[in-house]
């Protein structure tokens, strides 16, 4: 008996000591391919790694550097983008198209070389051509270094919460009549773990259920991978306590539900602590704009299991708020908070060097010899749909931009029409941006524009919304970095009144932030990345239209200071 205790209390020592030590994967291999699945009463064939959706989890420690190659044997070229880690000197595996790289081909591989450096908790990884995230995606799990712990009490265990979009149409097919013009279509479902769950039709049987047992405390780390509008969560009964956002640790928050943006993630606590029962998680839209929008809404079950309980037959409902309260959303949204403390510091500019003002508009753009097809895509017309940054509607081209910049320099001619620099540091008019602009041109015009950066400047964005066409929230996100959110407000932003209010103490960081319907976001950061990172809306659609910038923080004196040289097997341009 004696012996047992002994071999029991070793073994449990044992094993506590292998779950910190194990070695955990430094390669893996995404195989991408066309892969059939079935929801909503129907099937489709869809692009996926390995044949899941979601795709598979990455997990690491802190500071670990893997090794990913991703061999393409679907029909279209791709590229993937780890998002929210910042690469230090190493924008050749960032991923975006037409920016950092060109595709892979299909039949072709890439290695991508992933660097982890500050961050810690979740965040996720995505294609970044076209709109091929929809169904290629997936979580990235960065625990604590070897012998460090979690700034809160260690969960029982811990679950991947994914939050989609699915589309029955063919999305590659839309996108080309999108490009040309017409309004893209609006997803049918949200999904959790890629199910739409009970509230659609033909899903039931296959709604995602998490078992949970009483009295434990469990982490969800939750990824909004959805294309077009930003989420409300909630578990019914349960509070939420946020302790983590975009790969950073902050502040508790205790709620009954989170927003979470498109390209943002969180690490949230809950604890099993009501009646033995069963209760709905679910994920509803925040779309507080006219524009068209998915306005259903996805659930999961949390099930409570000990098999003595006779449950209702329907789950308990969260009351989420309506899809489109404001204040519910920037309530929470103005909780977060960065921990700033000794063990994980908020090294926040004080002085700043650089300034940017940008501004976000929805706009309409000219086409020559009647070339865009109408928003119903019925008839030829002279002008389309378009969106921007400081009115400068980005144009993807089929060019890797990092490449360019690395062979040329700052003044290449070498690819025809690529000019790196000349995105505008402040708009070229000034008018109320969130006040009666019908004296204001819908118009602009594209350009593919970056903004050059010194190494170590202390550079703050504020980026405006404007009542252009249709104001919308806007979820900015920025690669290579994160980045203080020092302020954030409606209407314009004052630049003598409102730094007053900066929180410069404990601002959250993130990569990925909401800019308010008419109103605005102040962010700041050392540039000390060298490298070309692209910054864009996170919203699809917007982003498609134009409403993203490259920002090309360029080298610094010493060696380490510098971009990395570029592996031998980039995929090639021609
Ligand atoms: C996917 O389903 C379609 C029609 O349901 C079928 O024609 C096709 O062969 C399937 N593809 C694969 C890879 O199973
Ligand atoms: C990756 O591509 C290289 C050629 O660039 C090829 O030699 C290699 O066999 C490919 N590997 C895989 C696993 O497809
Ligand atoms: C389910 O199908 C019915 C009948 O076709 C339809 O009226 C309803 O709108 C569908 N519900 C959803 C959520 O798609
Ligand atoms: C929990 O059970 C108690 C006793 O049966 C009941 O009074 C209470 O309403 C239940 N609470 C919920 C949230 O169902
Ligand atoms: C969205 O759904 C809610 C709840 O069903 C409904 O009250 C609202 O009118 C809908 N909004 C739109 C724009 O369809
Ligand atoms: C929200 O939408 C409802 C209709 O769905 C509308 O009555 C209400 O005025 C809207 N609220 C705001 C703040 O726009
Ligand atoms: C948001 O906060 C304000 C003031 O703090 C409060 O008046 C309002 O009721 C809150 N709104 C919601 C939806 O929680
Ligand atoms: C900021 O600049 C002021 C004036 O140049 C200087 O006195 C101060 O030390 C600087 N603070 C920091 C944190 O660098
Ligand atoms: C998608 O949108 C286009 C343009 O409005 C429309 O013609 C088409 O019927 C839509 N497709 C579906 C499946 O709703
Ligand atoms: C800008 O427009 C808003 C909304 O109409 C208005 O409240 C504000 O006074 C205007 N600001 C200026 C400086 O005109
Ligand atoms: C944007 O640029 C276009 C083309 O130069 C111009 O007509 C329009 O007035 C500009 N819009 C704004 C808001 O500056
Ligand atoms: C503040 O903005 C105004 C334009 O609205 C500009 O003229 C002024 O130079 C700015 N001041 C500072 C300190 O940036
Ligand atoms: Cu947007």
């Amino acid at each position: 008996m004696k012996k047992q205790i002994i071999l029991f209390i070793l073994g449990f020592f044992f094993l506590d000591g292998l779950l910190q030590r194990t070695a955990l994967k430094k390669n893996y291999t995404f195989v991408l391919t066309e892969t059939n699945f079935t929801r909503l009463c129907c099937t489709k064939s869809m692009l996926t790694v390995n044949g899941k959706f979601p795709g598979p989890t990455i997990k690491v420690r802190k500071g670990d550097t893997i090794f990913v190659n991703v061999i393409n044997q679907g029909d279209y070229g791709i590229t993937i983008h780890w998002h929210g880690v910042n690469q230090p000197r190493n924008p050749w595996s960032d991923g975006p198209e037409g920016v950092t790289q060109c595709p892979i081909k299909p039949g072709a591989n890439f290695t991508y070389e992933i660097i982890f450096s500050n961050e810690e908790g979740t965040l996720w990884w995505h294609a970044h051509s076209d709109w091929t995230r929809v169904s290629v995606h997936g979580a990235i799990i960065i625990l604590p270094a070897p012998g460090k712990s979690y700034p809160f009490p260690r969960p029982h265990k811990q679950e991947t919460i994914i939050l989609g979009s699915w589309y029955k149409l063919d999305v590659p097919k839309m996108l080309a009549n999108v490009l040309k013009g017409v309004l893209p279509n609006v997803s049918d479902a949200y999904t959790i773990n890629g199910q739409p769950g009970d509230l659609y039709n033909c899903s039931k049987d296959s709604t995602y259920r998490l078992k949970v047992k009483f009295g434990k405390t469990y982490l969800l780390r939750i990824v909004n991978a959805g294309m077009n509008e930003e989420t409300f969560f909630g578990i019914a009964n349960h509070k939420l306590t946020v302790v983590g956002h975009d790969g950073a640790y902050v502040k508790p928050i205790t709620t009954d539900y989170i927003l979470i943006t498109p390209g943002q993630t969180m690490d949230v606590l809950f604890t099993v602590n009501q009646n033995h029962s069963h209760y709905y998680m679910a994920a509803s839209p925040y779309f507080d704009s006219t524009a068209a929008f998915d306005n259903t809404t996805s659930t999961a079950i949390v099930e409570y299991y000990d098999g003595k309980y006779t449950p209702p037959p329907t789950p308990f409902f969260p009351n989420l708020p309506f899809y489109n309260d404001t204040n519910a959303a920037t309530n929470f949204t103005n909780r977060v908070r960065s921990l700033a403390t000794d063990a994980y510091p908020a090294n926040v500019p004080k002085n700043i060097t650089t300034q940017l003002y940008i501004t976000i508009a929805v706009n309409r753009i000219l086409c020559p010899d009647n070339s865009c097809l109408s928003p119903t895509g019925d008839a030829f017309i002279d002008n389309k749909e378009a969106a921007s940054l400081n009115n400068v509607s980005f144009a993807t081209l089929q060019v890797s931009i990092l490449e360019a910049y690395c062979r040329d320099g700052e003044f290449f001619s070498g690819l025809s029409n690529v000019f790196v620099g000349g995105f505008p540091s402040q708009p070229s008019n000034f008018f109320n941006f969130t006040g009666d602009v019908s004296d204001v041109s819908q118009f602009t015009t594209s350009g593919t524009k970056a903004r050059f950066i010194n190494y170590g400047e202390a550079l703050e964005i504020v980026f405006q919304g404007t009542n252009i066409q249709v104001p919308e929230t806007h979820p900015l996100h920025l690669h290579g970095y994160s980045f203080f959110v020092v302020g954030t407000g409606f209407g314009n932003f004052n630049n003598e009144t409102d730094p007053l209010s900066y929180n410069l103490i404990d601002p959250p960081e993130l990569n990925t932030v909401n800019v308010p319907k008419n109103g605005w976001t102040a962010v700041r950061f050392f540039a000390n990345n060298p490298g070309v990172w692209f910054m864009h809306c996170h919203l699809e659609r917007h982003a498609t239209w134009g409403m993203d910038t490259v920002l090309i923080v360029r080298n610094g004196q010493s060696e380490d200071q510098k971009i990395r040289p570029p592996p031998a097997n980039m995929p090639s341009c021609s």
